[in-house]
């Protein structure tokens, strides 16, 4: 298992010196948001060759939701991941990270109740997922399915339920990624979550129970690392978190080592 980060305020802005920060750091690859890597993308390829940092993945930075309520909305979206898909294509990256919908409705908030029923819901995602799923074989790369926790997203919000959705589709090139933070929420045992949908899980990402850095809080990653480890699972743990006090690069880097440390308690370096 290797480890990737995604940008923070507190990296340098000019690309090459961030790739050399964050392989100062510790880590190994770099999840890009996805207009910077569309907007930049001359920049990011050579400044990831010349720091030897592969920019793996990409998460947000478009607009529209593959389960938008909005048709405009959910098109435009689609349009832009198959473009920032493109640029991944062309740089060696693996795929991009994609929830329903982050942020648009919440069956535990009001009002409740959402304009589609459940069966739409699922065929929209459905038909979403098929047209990605085309860009992504043309493209050599994948697309990171993410359940996010009940406040953040209705549509999907447990592994499980991506998996059936990948398994109805028959989806090549769409896979599961699994985010700690998420999986605190939903999952009663995130180990068996995690081993259950082995066959589909391309992507991890890390924070503690309070979204901020690794270690700060409550959240054990042991059971977690270990199902990962049983599970034979090679990927990436994407940092995607806050940085709770000062100096945050110090907190960072505490960060990195504690994660480190949990890898070599598994067995695993
Ligand atoms: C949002 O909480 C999240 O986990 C991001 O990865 C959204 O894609
Ligand atoms: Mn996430």
């Amino acid at each position: 298992m290797k480890l990737a980060t995604q940008d923070k305020p507190f990296f340098p802005t000019d690309f090459k010196d961030k790739f050399d920060y964050v392989r100062g750091l510790g880590f190994e690859a770099f999840e890009i948001d996805g207009k910077d890597l569309v907007r930049n993308f001359e920049e990011v390829k050579a400044a990831s060759e010349q720091a030897s940092l592969p920019v793996v993945t990409a998460c947000g930075g478009y607009n529209g939701w593959i389960g938008d309520f909005d048709e405009k909305k959910r098109e435009n979206g689609i349009r832009e991941i198959q473009e920032i898909l493109k640029c991944l294509g062309e740089i060696g990256g693996k795929g991009i990270v994609i929830p329903a919908a982050w942020g648009m409705f919440s069956k535990r908030l009001p009002p409740m109740v959402p304009p589609r029923t459940e069966q739409e819901d699922r065929e929209v995602l459905l038909d979403s997922l098929g047209k990605l799923n085309e860009t992504a074989v043309e493209t050599d790369t994948k697309i990171y399915l993410e359940p996010l926790n009940r406040y953040e997203d209705y549509m999907i919000n447990k592994l499980q339920y991506a998996q059936e959705l990948i398994k109805e589709g028959n989806f090549s090139s769409v896979e599961i990624i699994a985010d700690f933070f998420h999986m605190n929420i939903e999952e009663p045992k995130m180990d068996e979550s995690l081993t259950a949908v082995k066959e589909q899980l391309g992507h991890v990402h890390i924070a503690d129970s309070n979204r901020f850095e690794p270690g700060n809080a409550h959240l054990d990653f042991l059971p977690g690392f270990e199902a990962l480890k049983q599970i034979g699972y090679e990927g990436y743990l994407a940092f995607e978190c806050r940085v709770l006090g000062e100096p945050a690069e110090e907190r960072y880097a505490q960060s990195v080592t504690y994660i480190k440390k949990c890898l070599k308690e598994i067995g695993v370096s």
